[in-house]
């Protein structure tokens, strides 16, 4: 398919003795180049917040557009252009549910996207790519102010993501996650980057210390079996209804570096987003998460959200302005 175009002729050049110098040089100037044009949006983006003055944190969107660690389908690689143009809908207003502006630059700006396509087209591995990602989300927090906000992507994104934030921080966050799914196998189909193995390589890194799973309907014994090892709070969906009172008054963070929020789309009932690789029946309302969101209480360093894929969505977008409506109430609960 068109995404891994480039990828299979660069396999054959180094088969046919093309020197290794060659590549391995190109291949760094183009993550140079790709790091440099992030590192230089957050540098003015960083600089006019602290310009404009009395902002303590702010949301900053950084695309991360990655399909292919998906186990079935690549389409969330292009989901962050459509996220970004259904913010920026004109169907509805820029304030957020509890009043933030979001055209205001001190609540929201954008770094862009980490061109994966691109270094991937260039022969670069996964090892090298996970690197990358993580590197980039660092260059945005050394700007204070910023905090980021990465749009995914599948799901193996969030490895990166809170990779970068707990060594930038200099210790483990808590993590609320929203998903059908844990997440946790130790590695699904051989690839242990996979979507599905994200959270096992969290915890293994020892990148949080309190993970809670929210929305979970689709677990195997080795999901609950990985869950325990990794001392995890999994909030089945049977229970839900249970669980409602802890969900909607929680506090996290305290005696940690911050909290760290990932929403799979698929946490939410495919009625209320269909656009998602994986349809799992009997989820989140869309009120319940932001019932949840509203009234958490924590210091949210960074969050994703990840899995919404705009080739499985309806005619109208309906899932993008759904994953944006989470990013713009994530906005808000980063902003301050
Ligand atoms: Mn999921």
């Amino acid at each position: 398919m068109s995404l891994v175009k480039g990828i299979h002729y660069l396999r054959k050049l180094n088969a046919a003795n093309v020197p290794s110098a060659l590549i391995e040089k190109g291949q760094s100037r183009v993550i140079d180049a790709s790091l440099t044009l992030i590192r230089e949006r957050a540098k003015l983006k960083g600089e006019l917040l602290r310009a404009l003055g009395g902002v303590k944190a702010s949301a900053s969107l950084l695309g991360v557009p990655l399909g292919h660690n998906s186990s079935f389908l690549q389409g969330p690689a292009f989901a962050p252009p459509r996220i970004r143009e259904a913010i920026w809908c004109g169907s509805t207003n820029s304030s957020t549910e509890e009043g933030k502006e979001l055209n205001d630059p001190r609540v929201l700006t954008d770094v862009g996207d980490v061109p994966i396509q691109e270094i991937r087209d260039c022969g670069v591995d996964d090892d090298r790519l996970m690197n990358i990602i993580s590197e980039s989300v660092k260059l945005v927090m050394e700007e204070h102010p910023l905090r980021p906000l990465v749009l995914g992507g599948d799901h193996s994104i969030s490895f990166p993501v809170v990779r970068a934030v707990s060594e930038k921080l200099g210790g483990p966050v808590d993590i609320l996650h929203l998903d059908a799914h844990p997440d946790i196998y130790d590695c699904f189909e051989g690839n242990k980057y996979s979507h599905a193995s994200s959270f096992a390589r969290i915890m293994e890194g020892g990148y949080a210390r309190r993970l809670l799973q929210v929305g979970i309907r689709s677990i195997t014994k080795e999901g609950r079996e990985q869950g325990k090892r990794f001392g995890v709070e999994q909030y089945e969906m049977r229970t839900f209804s249970r669980d409602r009172q802890i969900l909607e008054n929680l506090k996290l963070g305290e005696g940690v570096k911050g909290v760290y929020i990932s929403i799979d789309v698929d946490c939410l009932d495919p009625a209320f987003a269909p656009g998602v690789s994986h349809i799992e029946p009997g989820g989140l309302s869309f009120r319940d998460v932001l019932n949840i969101l509203h009234n958490l209480q924590a210091d949210v360093v960074a969050a994703d959200v990840v899995e919404f894929n705009p080739q499985r969505d309806t005619v109208d977008g309906m899932t993008a302005m759904v994953a944006a409506k989470l990013v713009r109430e994530l906005t808000a609960k980063i902003s301050k």
